[in-house]
């Protein structure tokens, strides 16, 4: 039994949704786990007296200019520590929660060991903010192991950064208890959608770099082959531009914006193809979620998206601003019952066999024992 810290961004994303789920998986293997968050991570939804939730408060001194948020996080990382003698700190990102996590061991009397797992995000705010390339080498070249979530973000971290320290990949993974698919035909009618019509979906938190632009040009030239309805789901800057698109487009009868949803694993269960067309993308969880629903899936070559979907077999991979590959694929696919029976199963076979919870969880542990057995 270990004692495991783990800090995240609690909000929706993928990063707080691994970490959460990492935390509620471990703790049924037996394992003592305490979230040291800023409010509660958002799929923390069970009853479970082995995880333990720490709040990081921030009190509003009107001496400081700026609340100083991220040392509140290594002080209360470092109470927590020591009051419950944690084995392992695991935190989401080198910036700021690994720079916190090293404050916390530093002040802290009890020994702990910190593991770093890079989403990507690190990477992202030295491509805005060079200032901060000196702290994300310090979080990472201090912390006692450190993961990345794809090979692709391996060689990024270690070319944008200059260094080269070893970096386990651990990819990402979904609860399968959540993530299958339902027998959910029922809502497709409900939202006005023929039996015969197929269903392609994009989720995101639709940010510049998701290009739903081209999520909705590559729906556009499906939809002159095959009757089909495009499900957008998310939120995000990009909003009302992708509105004003299809608009523009005339497909507002076609393309149903969704908001944000719960239940994406009810949405995928009536979806036929999953499209991630990104410009940056360290993994992409959102197609291991599509696969596992036994959806495929058409993403582009950015970042770890190809160590994801397997061209050709459960999906495809198209260059980034592709939009008229992507949908000679989609068409190519949609068109042929059993071809799209035969990625769906093999999407499915690929999520359970080289991305299952139980397999990636043992890799977090087995990392965790490494670091500990170290002196
Ligand atoms: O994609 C985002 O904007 C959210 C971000 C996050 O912090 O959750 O996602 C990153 O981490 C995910 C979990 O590892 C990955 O699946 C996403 O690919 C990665 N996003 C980017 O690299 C843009």
């Amino acid at each position: 039994m270990m004692k495991i810290g783990i800090t995240c961004y609690p909000t929706v994303g993928g990063s707080g949704v691994i970490a959460t789920e990492l935390g509620m998986l471990l703790s049924e293997q037996g394992n003592e786990i305490h979230f040291i968050t800023s409010s509660l991570p958002f799929r923390l939804n069970q009853v479970n007296p082995s995880i333990f939730y720490h709040e990081v408060e921030l009190n509003h001194y009107p001496v400081f200019q700026y609340p100083p948020f991220d040392l509140a996080m290594a002080n209360k990382m470092a109470d927590v520590i020591d009051r419950e003698k944690l084995d392992i700190l695991h935190v989401h990102y080198a910036m700021p929660h690994a720079i916190c996590a090293i404050l916390a061991r530093d002040i802290a009397k009890h020994d702990v060991k910190i593991v770093t797992t890079l989403h990507g995000t690190d990477i992202t705010v030295l491509g805005i903010d060079q200032s901060f390339k000196k702290m994300i080498i310090h979080g990472i070249k201090q912390s006692d192991a450190v993961t990345a979530v794809s090979h692709s973000l391996v060689n990024q971290t270690n070319d944008m950064l200059g260094i080269e320290r070893d970096i386990d990949v651990v990819y990402n993974f979904v609860n399968e208890k959540e993530y299958h698919k339902k027998d959910l035909i029922s809502i497709k009618m409900e939202y006005g959608i023929a039996e015969h019509e197929k269903v392609l979906i994009h989720v995101s938190n639709f940010r510049k770099v998701k290009r739903i632009e081209d999520v909705i040009q590559t729906f556009q030239k499906v939809k002159e082959k095959v009757d089909a309805k495009l499900l957008l789901v998310g939120d995000g800057p990009e909003y009302s531009n992708a509105n004003q698109l299809v608009d523009s487009l005339d497909l507002g009868d076609d393309v149903l914006f969704l908001g944000k949803q719960k239940n994406i694993s009810d949405l995928l269960s009536i979806s036929d193809l999953k499209l991630l067309m990104s410009e940056k993308e360290s993994f992409g969880l959102v197609l291991l979620e599509a696969m596992a629903c036994e959806v495929p899936c058409i993403g582009t070559n950015a970042g770890g998206i190809p160590e994801v979907i397997e061209h050709n077999e459960t999906g495809y991979i198209v260059d980034v601003g592709d939009t008229n590959r992507a949908a000679e694929y989609a068409v190519k696919l949609l068109q042929n019952e059993k071809l799209l029976k035969q990625f769906s199963k093999n999407a499915y076979q690929r999520a359970r066999g080289c991305f299952h919870s139980e397999l990636i969880v043992n890799q977090y542990t087995d990392i965790y024992r490494r670091v500990l057995a170290e002196k």
